[in-house]
């Protein structure tokens, strides 16, 4: 009811205004005057509104900017983000001048040039010169960005070194688990024709490698200034490994591994510090919609000192030494996962 005296509402509203117009047409008309004639008065009425929405356009923007930048994310938490941040700032400022400035020109010049009954355009059809400025300075510009984002880049997908900590995230819909190389810092074969209830990826028991792997769900841990190697897979459809915190992100396939390394630089409790929010975790999410609980499918990433890293990682078996009692861990993970679907 309430949206039919809505509708009701807005259809009278656009026929008063028409009958208004209406009045205001005769009126003109009565006056003398010919209707659709432009009068220099009008034409500089207009100039006055271009202008003041100038500055009322760029109020918004700031005030954009003041309820924004704040909830963006905090200080790069790995090595190569803060290349990444820097980057992203540099575009930023020189978008933000050119916004500004040809922003000024297009309503400052609106209203300093309105028109005039007695005015004649000057007649100007080409200028090399200008032509010049305006193609060289952007091609310099943007060469430069270019320049910069290449140098990133190739930083970002260089091979990691080889004493990078490497570990398997593994994506299926919709839950991420980790799988840690072990001592000899060599992920295990795996193959999707053995994923059983037992053994969610598929790891190869005939394989030496794999035997001191370590499978953990809902957190994993990762030591600060140590190079980390992702090793991405999927199961059924493509996901996205996305840590943002960590300024990284990256597909994850069927069918193929993909890679990411990046060094952390902050521990989550020194980010907790930083952001005086002892509530604060980094987080891996799916950055791909996987499905209906797309948005459910995160894990929690926590940046550890050596030490506490080491001790964290002693506590974990390898996924081989408690595959006896597996049947049980298996039930209890695929109600999980009923649950999180249903959610
Ligand atoms: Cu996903």
């Amino acid at each position: 009811m309430t949206k039919i005296l809505v509708y009701a509402a807005i259809i009278l509203a656009v026929f008063a205004i028409g009958y208004l117009v209406r009045v205001y047409e005769l009126a003109t008309s009565l006056k003398g005057k010919k209707q659709h004639e432009v009068t220099d008065s009008d034409n500089r009425m207009m100039g006055k509104i271009m202008l003041t929405f100038l500055f009322v356009f760029f109020a918004f923007v700031l005030e954009t900017l003041i309820v924004c930048v704040p909830k963006m994310l905090p200080e790069s938490a790995s090595e190569h983000g803060v290349g990444l941040d820097w980057l992203f700032n540099f575009n930023m400022a020189i978008l933000f001048f050119v916004f500004v400035v040809t922003h000024i020109f297009l309503f400052y010049f609106a209203y300093k040039y309105y028109g005039r009954s007695n005015n004649k355009a000057t007649y100007f059809p080409h200028n090399n010169k200008l032509e010049m400025i305006w193609t060289v300075i952007p091609a310099i510009v943007l060469a430069v960005i270019i320049i910069f984002g290449l140098k990133a880049w190739n930083k970002i997908t260089a091979p990691a070194s080889k004493d990078a900590i490497v570990l398997q995230l593994y994506a299926e819909q919709f839950k991420w688990t980790c799988r840690y190389s072990g001592k000899d810092n060599e992920l295990g074969d795996s193959n999707y024709k053995l994923i059983t209830d037992t053994n969610p990826l598929g790891m190869d028991s005939t394989d030496a490698k794999g035997m001191d792997d370590i499978i953990v769900k809902n957190e994993f841990h990762i030591p600060i200034n140590k190079e980390i190697e992702f090793k991405l897979n999927a199961r059924e459809v493509i996901h996205s490994a996305y840590m943002p915190h960590f300024r990284a992100q990256m597909n994850c396939v069927p069918g193929m591994t993909t890679m990411l390394h990046f060094t952390p630089i902050i521990t989550t409790q020194q980010m907790r510090d930083k952001l005086n929010n002892q509530k604060f975790d980094y987080i891996l999410l799916c950055n791909k919609i996987c499905g209906n609980s797309h948005y459910n499918m995160q894990m929690t990433i926590v940046v550890d000192t050596e030490e506490d890293y080491n001790k964290w990682l002693s506590t974990k078996k390898p996924f081989f030494a408690k595959a006896a009692p597996a049947t049980a861990t298996a039930s209890v993970e695929s109600t999980e996962t009923k649950q999180v679907a249903a959610k």
